[in-house]
């Protein structure tokens, strides 16, 4: 029975699963995902996620509240039992970081540690705590591809937090046996990524001019540099692959991993197929490069892959997937 229960996550049983940030991009397909079997509860303040991204006949219990908020934390802390933890919410523009360090680090900070400490008092059932770390750990060093030991370089409060919660994860693992893991995510993409600051994921936006070209709207991409910048583009379904495994296997406790495709595109090449699948070209405004991007970026994957994770998603196929379900 215990064997069949440590496997349980996406199979038969229950489990209950916290998700914080669980009405953004990657937690709301998370906790739609595993809403189908299990009892999901929810925190995110709405700041940047979408009640709606939830599909509510699932098994999730939403609340709206803050995840840096020690007294709603500890409620909910003390009220469930739960199996699973992914700590997803967080300010996730580094834009936003750079204008609000503050701010940020409370919520992209303290969180973590809070959460830490009232897994350690309260949950003594939990198999894993899954902390979504980012690429932006490794900044500008430019040896690639990135593995989980190169070099960190943090350039950003965005970057300095989730280094830093990412090593205290870690280590309540190692010091007082929280079964925690955590992922580095790369450029993650996929349906329900917010378009809507400018500093949102390029493919996020470029979707939307795409939408708007085609129902004949002025639409117009603006192209920071010369386009040969380029990117490791993880496709949603693939990163819940990932948080998955990374979740189950006992092999990743205590343990950090990169979560990308292993492969590079740039943002031309990116942009071309897109014009070739949808049979259009996007008009593209050329600017000046943004200030701090970085060049290129690319994951090693092979710690990762020793789980049992392989990408089932090149940039081709998956943006294939998503313009179907965005456009039609
Ligand atoms: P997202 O903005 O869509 O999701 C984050 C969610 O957290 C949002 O729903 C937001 O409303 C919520 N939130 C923010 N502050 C909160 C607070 N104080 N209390 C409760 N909820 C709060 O972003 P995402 O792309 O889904 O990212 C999920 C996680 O993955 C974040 O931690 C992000 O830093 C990390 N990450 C994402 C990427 C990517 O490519 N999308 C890359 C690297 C790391
Ligand atoms: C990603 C993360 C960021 C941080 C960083 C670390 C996202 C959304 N951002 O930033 O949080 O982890 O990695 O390195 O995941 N671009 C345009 N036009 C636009 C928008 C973007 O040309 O309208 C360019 C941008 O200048 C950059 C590239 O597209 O060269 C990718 O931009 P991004 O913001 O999607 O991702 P990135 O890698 O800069």
């Amino acid at each position: 029975y215990y064997l069949i229960r440590k496997c349980a996550i996406g199979v038969n049983l229950m489990d209950t699963i916290l998700i914080t940030g669980g009405a953004g991009f990657i937690g709301s397909t998370l906790a739609n995902y595993l809403g189908k079997e299990n009892k999901i509860v929810v925190v995110d303040d709405l700041s940047m996620g979408k009640k709606e991204n939830l599909d509510m006949e699932k098994q999730v219990t939403f609340i709206e509240g803050d995840v840096s908020d020690p007294q709603l934390m500890e409620r909910i802390m003390k009220e469930y039992q739960f199996a699973y933890i992914f700590h997803l919410a967080a300010v996730a523009s580094v834009a936003d970081s750079v204008e609000r360090p503050l701010e940020t680090h409370r919520v992209n900070f303290d969180s973590a540690l809070l959460l830490l400490e009232l897994a350690r008092k309260y949950q003594s059932d939990l198999k894993r705590l899954v902390f979504s770390s980012s690429a932006a750990v490794y900044g500008d060093e430019p040896t690639l591809p990135k593995k989980e030991e190169s070099v960190i370089r943090p350039l950003t409060p965005y970057a300095i937090d989730k280094f830093a919660a990412e090593q205290y994860v870690l280590d309540y693992c190692h010091l007082y046996d929280v079964p925690t893991s955590a992922v580095r995510f790369f450029n993650v993409y996929g349906p329900n990524q917010n378009p809507n600051s400018p500093y949102s994921g390029v493919i996020s936006i470029l979707v939307d001019r795409y939408k708007k070209q085609l129902a004949g709207e002025k639409a117009e991409f603006t192209l920071f540099g010369d386009g040969s910048q380029s990117r490791d583009f993880v496709y949603i379904e693939d990163v819940i692959q990932a948080l998955l495994l990374v979740a189950k296997e006992e092999k990743a406790l205590g343990q950090q991993f990169n979560v990308g495709t292993g492969k590079s595109t740039t943002l031309l090449e990116l942009i071309h197929s897109i014009d070739q699948i949808l049979g259009t070209e996007l008009a593209l405004k050329y600017e000046a490069e943004r200030s701090g991007d970085i060049r290129d970026s690319l994951a090693d994957i092979s710690k990762i892959r020793s789980l049992g994770y392989k990408p089932k998603f090149d940039i081709l196929s998956g943006m294939e997937r998503y313009l179907k379900s965005e456009i039609n």
